[in-house]
């Protein structure tokens, strides 16, 4: 099978779209296009909405568990073709191959989790209200909102979206998703997948374009109940609005300029690999990215020369390398705004220990430096704005009372890491962290059953364990005459 398809898929057929107006997807190594997808217009996005809308009363009538076969059958169908897929991801991301392979299999265990969640749901669904008030009884129902609309990003394609689709399908929800032009195909196979599981047409509708129109269109859409967004922070506001217009729910997981904070005693290999690795992962591009390094002045230097050793270390290639560590950023417009960032930064003039530029090993590619910059001052702009690439910047503090102030000195607050060896400080830190997931010790990894979404700018909601789907039901109390 292909999986790298050129189309919408509306109400169970794939779609050419009715502009006939297409835009290139780019391999970020070579820079040429490795396909085209069309341009939905409001036009194709509203017959996607109400294929969602017919699908909705037969699906959201479906038994939890019965819909827990279908997506069952969907995630067997995404691990049925990673053969064809990673590459595809590799190709259109510059993801290497174990981050593309990470992207299809956080997406089949999250799939995975909220089937079992869609079973479970079925004792949840209806439940008796404890109070005794005489002559009154109440129950609580739990409904799914309706025909829900996701506007997806292009960093981790299919795992994102999947934090969305899990839930909202074993709510009983029906979707239309808006893949990111910049990196479609992972989202599209979905309609294979979707054929494949034999899901029944309409509850499942693909629309692509860009985030000006198609995007645009299905914010505004008055038949969609909710808006589930990842992006960007400005993105997000105008999503906000558009959203406002017919009182649509949100869900929206925005960006971050996350903190990690190295105490005195912290092992020092442990914090340069996940200070390192906090910003390196696909290349810095997530909203996790620990890209504020906090470390207590007495160990930075140390901490500071392990961090350029393993920086200089590091293989930036095409991912047709086996051994590279770093592939490209995605897009031409991540290149220069993460290029943009390091003009700054000399304009500025902070203080770069490695790395700070385009890679000097490439004449094609969007190729830039693993980089460090130390003593860099609060008010840069590279200290307080998310830069989405692999770009660590350091300042140094006196105590813990000053470490934790520093870290959640910003407008955004989606994660926080913390090196110790101290557990008692290590829970009282992370209790005082604005910060939707804080992790102490160990690498940022997201599993289904925890909780991913931020304080402040970084967003609304919760996606994921029982918050995931929470935010696909609506709670109805019924109250009778007893
Ligand atoms: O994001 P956008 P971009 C951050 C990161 C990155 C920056 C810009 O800092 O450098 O955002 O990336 C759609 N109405 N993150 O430009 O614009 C768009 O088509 C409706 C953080 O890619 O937010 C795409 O599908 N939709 C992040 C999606 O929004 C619109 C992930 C994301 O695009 C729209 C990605 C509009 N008016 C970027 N305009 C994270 N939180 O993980 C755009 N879109």
């Amino acid at each position: 099978m292909n999986v790298l398809i050129e189309r919408n898929f509306i109400n169970g057929a794939w779609d050419e779209g009715s502009t006939g107006v297409s835009h290139a997807v780019i391999n970020p190594v070579t820079e040429t296009p490795i396909g085209h997808v069309p341009e939905a217009s409001a036009g194709d996005v509203d017959r996607a909405v109400l294929a969602a809308i017919d699908a909705f009363p037969a699906w959201s009538a479906l038994r939890g568990s019965e819909r827990a076969v279908y997506m069952r059958k969907m995630s067997a169908a995404i691990a049925a073709h990673m053969d064809d897929l990673v590459p595809m991801q590799m190709a259109s991301c510059g993801k290497p191959r174990a981050e593309a392979e990470a992207d299809f299999r956080g997406s089949i265990d999250c799939i995975n989790y909220f089937a079992d969640r869609a079973e479970e749901l079925d004792a949840r669904r209806v439940t008796p209200v404890d109070y005794d008030i005489p002559g009154y009884r109440s129950t609580t129902r739990l409904e799914p909102m309706g025909p829900v609309g996701f506007i997806l990003p292009w960093n981790f394609p299919m795992k994102i979206c999947s934090w969305k689709l899990g839930p909202a399908l074993a709510a009983g929800c029906t979707v239309v998703i808006k893949p990111s032009e910049i990196a479609p195909f992972a989202d599209i196979f979905l309609g294979a997948a979707a054929q494949e599981a034999g899901l029944p047409a309409g509850v499942l509708n693909i629309v692509n374009g860009r985030g000006a129109v198609t995007g645009q269109a299905l914010a505004e859409h008055p038949g969609l109940r909710k808006i589930s967004f990842t992006g960007s922070t400005k993105t997000g506001k105008t999503i906000m609005k558009a959203a406002a217009e017919d009182v649509k729910n949100i869900g929206l997981e925005l960006g971050g300029k996350s903190p990690i904070v190295v105490f005195e005693d912290a092992d020092l290999d442990l914090a340069a690999s996940l200070a390192a690795e906090g910003v390196f992962y696909n290349c810095g591009q997530c909203c996790n990215a620990t890209g504020r390094l906090l470390v207590h002045e007495n160990i930075a230097e140390a901490l500071a020369q392990k961090i350029i050793e393993i920086s200089q270390n590091q293989i930036v290639d095409s991912p047709d390398n086996p051994a590279m560590t770093i592939g490209p950023l995605a897009s031409k417009p991540q290149y220069d705004k993460v290029t943009g960032y390091m003009d700054i930064a000399r304009e500025e003039g902070l203080n770069c220990r490695t790395g700070g530029g385009r890679h000097p090993g490439f004449n094609t590619g969007y190729f830039v430096e693993p980089t460090l910059y130390t003593d860099v001052p609060k008010t840069s702009r590279l200290w307080q704005e998310e830069i989405f690439g692999p770009v660590l910047c350091l300042r140094t503090f006196k105590d813990e009372t000053e470490a934790i102030r520093e870290a959640n000195d910003t407008q955004y607050g989606l994660a926080a890491t913390i090196i110790t060896e101290d557990e008692e400080r290590a829970e009282r830190v992370a209790a005082q962290l604005d910060a939707g997931h804080v992790y102490t010790n160990v690498s940022v990894a997201i599993p289904p059953q925890t909780s991913w979404g931020g304080f402040k700018q970084s967003g609304i909601g919760r996606e994921l364990g029982p918050w995931g789907l929470a935010g696909f039901l609506e709670v109805k109390t019924v109250t009778a005459r007893r």
